[in-house]
């Protein structure tokens, strides 16, 4: 069987310290338990940034800052989040692309909705839409191609799939494609089944790589599918705060070391992040 790239996505645009408190805000702790993850076997992290408040930033300099720090204690892939939260403008969005022209960096394929309801206070705790037009798509997906950034094509629905052959026809993005596909989004079409990843994984144009991301309880059947199918996984804390049913995760390392074991007992071997390069097709370092 190939060799598994783990990802982690270390911390997310919406779930805070009030979620869990072990979840990295700041530079500083994102570096460490990027460097944790790295120890216990990770190949790649997946980065969001925030200011010193605590609110999600697109700042290019607050991203510089965590790719250095991770660069100088390790050689993992760095794939930077394009994703934005509320309030952030699509130009400032993918300002650190051309910025750092990071190896990867995540494109949301198509536009998307995603929303927390507290059911006992009957309110929304979050509603977010990401709302993005074919030109924008083309803007981003241009923007990378020019810093020779690969995009980690995110899809949400099987019809996210047809935008990137779009792209691909256009010119706008090359092949062989990266693609993540985002699993158990109440309100989005990829649900978390056996029969949807592989619709899914079968979907791709040939010669195309991809990883599984689960949500909350459907992060590590869907990562223990998608090794079983080939794939690769991403876990971590900006998709599941906790390691088991009710128990908050303590760091990120965590969910790369029930990976690591879960890959053990399927026979899986593990990718270094200069074998997830060649995988991907990314340059060496
Ligand atoms: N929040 C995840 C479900 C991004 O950062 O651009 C997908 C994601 C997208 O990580
Ligand atoms: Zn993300």
């Amino acid at each position: 069987m190939e060799k598994l790239i783990i990802t982690v996505a270390l911390t997310g645009a919406q779930q805070g310290k009030g979620a869990n408190p072990n979840l990295p805000e700041q530079p500083e702790e994102i570096i460490q338990q990027a460097i944790e993850c790295w120890r216990a076997g990770a190949a790649a992290v997946h980065v969001h940034a925030r200011d010193r408040e605590g609110k999600p930033t697109a700042a290019p300099e607050v991203f510089g800052e965590i790719v250095d720090g991770i660069k100088a204690k390790t050689d993992l892939v760095i794939c930077l989040s394009t994703g934005g939260a509320a309030k952030i403008s699509l130009q400032e969005r993918i300002g650190m692309v051309p910025a750092l022209k990071p190896e990867l960096a995540s494109f949301n394929i198509g536009s998307t909705m995603t929303g927390r309801y507290d059911f006992e206070n009957q309110k929304w705790l979050s509603d977010f839409t990401l709302s993005q037009s074919y030109s924008d798509l083309e803007m981003i997906a241009r923007a990378m191609l020019e810093a020779g950034t690969k995009p980690e094509i995110e899809i949400y629905d099987p019809g996210m799939i047809n935008n990137a052959l779009l792209f691909e026809k256009i010119g706008a993005i090359v092949k062989p494609m990266h693609f993540s596909f985002v699993m158990g989004i109440p309100g989005q079409i990829n649900t978390p089944t056996p029969k949807h990843l592989l619709y899914l994984s079968e979907s791709l144009p040939e010669g195309s790589t991809w990883q599984v991301i689960g949500i909350g309880v459907h992060q590590f059947p869907m990562a223990t599918m998608g090794m079983l199918l080939g794939g690769h996984v991403r876990v971590g804390m900006e998709d599941n705060l906790y390691i088991s049913r009710g128990i908050m995760a303590e760091n990120n390392a965590q969910f790369v070391e029930k990976i690591v074991r879960i890959a053990g007992e399927i026979g899986r071997p593990i990718a270094t992040p200069d074998e997830a390069r060649d995988i991907l097709g990314l340059k060496k370092r």
